[in-house]
C-alpha cells in the first residue's frame, strides 16, 4: 500500500468549508495568548470519519468518546494554560461532559402545570453543589478568553485544522504544547476515489478499498512546531505491541512524549514513554471509585515536564 507525501495530501485535499473562519480565530487566539506570555496548548480529542461517499450517508470511524481529550482540557485550565480544544463535532466537551444524556434536565425544576406551564425554572437544591463548581469554572474560562473549540468530522478537515493550529502556535515557540489525543484513522479514501453518490445495496457487496493517511507527525515536529513541546497519544489493544510501537514512534518523529494506552484499561493506566525511560501512571481502585480521574495526574505530570522544557531551553 503506497501513501501520498503530506503535501500531496494537502493538495488532493480541500480544506472543510468553515477553515477560513477557523483559521482566523486560532490565529487570534495565538497572537492575543502570546502577548501576554501565556502557555498555550492544543488538546485534540475524539475520533476522525473517514467517508465512503462524497454525499457522506456512510463513513469509518475511528474510537474515541473524547473522555481524555474534555477532561484534560479542563486540567490544563487548571494548571494556567490556554486552550485550543480541537474535537469532533458532538464527542464529549469539557464541562458539559458532566452533565451528558437526561443528567441536566434531572438537575432541573420548573414551575407550573399542564394547563399553565410554569416560567419559573430552578436548579433542585442538592445538584447545585454538582453544578456551581463546573459553571464557575466555565463562566472564568470564557470570559477570560482563554478557551477556544474548534470542531472537525472527517480526517481531511482533521488534517487541515492540526496543520493551521500549528502555524498560529509556531511562534511561542517552548510555550506551546500539542497533547495530541484524538483517534486519528491511519487509513482513508481519497476525494477522487470516492463516489458522489450514496452507494447502491442493488449493485452488490462493495469492494471498499482504503489507503494510508500520511503520518503529519513528521512533519509536524520537524516543520510547523519544532521548538513546541509534543506528546503523541498511542492506543493499541495488543499489550505485546504498546511499549515497542510507542518507542519506534519518538525513534522515527522525534517528539518529546508518548503516552501509552491499552483501549479497555484507558481509564485507569497509561505509560509515559520518553526518549530515557517508561513509567506508568495509575489510578488505585479507591482512587478510581473516589471519582479521581486518570487525565489529573497525567495533566499534571505532563505540564511538570513542559515546564522543565521551558527552563531548559531559557537557561541556554
Ligand atoms: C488515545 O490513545 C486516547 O487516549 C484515546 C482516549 C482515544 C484512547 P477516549 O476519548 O479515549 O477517552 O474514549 N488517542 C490517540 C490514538 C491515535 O490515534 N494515535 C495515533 C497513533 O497512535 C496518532 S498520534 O498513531
Amino acid at each position: 500500500m503506497s501513501s501520498l507525501h503530506w503535501e500531496e495530501f494537502y493538495a488532493a485535499h480541500l480544506p472543510p468549508a468553515d477553515f477560513e473562519d477557523n483559521r482566523q480565530l486560532l490565529k487570534e487566539f495565538c497572537e492575543r495568548h502570546s502577548k501576554i506570555h501565556n502557555k498555550i496548548v492544543l488538546v485534540t480529542s475524539g475520533g476522525t470519519t473517514v467517508p465512503l461517499e462524497h454525499n457522506t450517508v456512510r463513513f469509518v470511524d475511528n474510537f474515541s468518546a473524547g473522555t481524555r481529550g474534555s477532561s484534560s482540557a479542563e486540567y490544563f485550565l487548571d494548571q494556567g494554560y490556554a486552550v485550543i480544544f480541537m474535537h469532533r463535532q458532538k464527542s464529549l466537551e469539557p464541562f458539559t461532559r458532566h452533565f451528558t444524556g437526561q443528567q441536566f434536565f434531572d438537575m432541573l425544576d420548573i414551575s407550573g402545570t399542564d394547563n399553565d406551564p410554569g416560567t419559573q425554572i430552578n436548579v433542585k437544591p442538592d445538584s447545585v453543589d454538582v453544578l456551581a463548581p463546573i459553571l464557575l469554572k466555565y463562566k472564568v474560562a470564557q470570559e477570560s478568553q482563554r478557551i477556544l473549540f474548534i470542531n472537525f468530522t472527517s480526517v481531511v478537515d482533521y488534517m487541515w485544522l492540526l496543520r493551521a493550529a500549528c502555524e498560529c502556535l509556531a511562534p511561542l515557540e517552548q510555550r506551546a504544547l500539542l497533547y495530541l489525543a484524538a483517534a486519528v484513522s491511519d487509513f482513508y479514501i481519497p476525494q477522487d476515489k470516492m463516489p458522489t453518490h450514496k452507494i447502491q445495496s442493488g449493485q452488490g457487496a462493495p469492494t471498499i478499498s482504503l489507503q494510508l493517511v500520511p503520518k503529519m507527525l513528521a512533519p509536524l515536529v520537524s516543520l510547523w512546531v519544532p521548538h513546541a513541546f509534543v506528546v503523541s497519544f498511542k492506543l493499541e489493544t495488543d499489550e505485546n505491541l504498546l511499549i515497542a510501537k510507542s518507542r519506534e514512534s519518538l525513534n522515527k518523529y522525534k517528539h518529546k512524549l508518548v503516552i501509552a494506552n491499552i483501549l479497555q484499561t484507558r481509564k485507569y493506566r497509561v505509560v509515559f514513554v520518553t526518549p530515557t525511560t517508561s513509567y506508568e501512571v495509575h489510578l488505585t481502585r479507591e482512587q478510581a471509585l473516589s471519582g479521581l480521574e486518570i487525565e489529573e495526574p497525567i495533566v499534571a505530570d505532563v505540564s511538570r515536564k513542559h515546564d522543565e522544557y521551558i527552563s531548559a531551553a531559557q537557561g541556554q
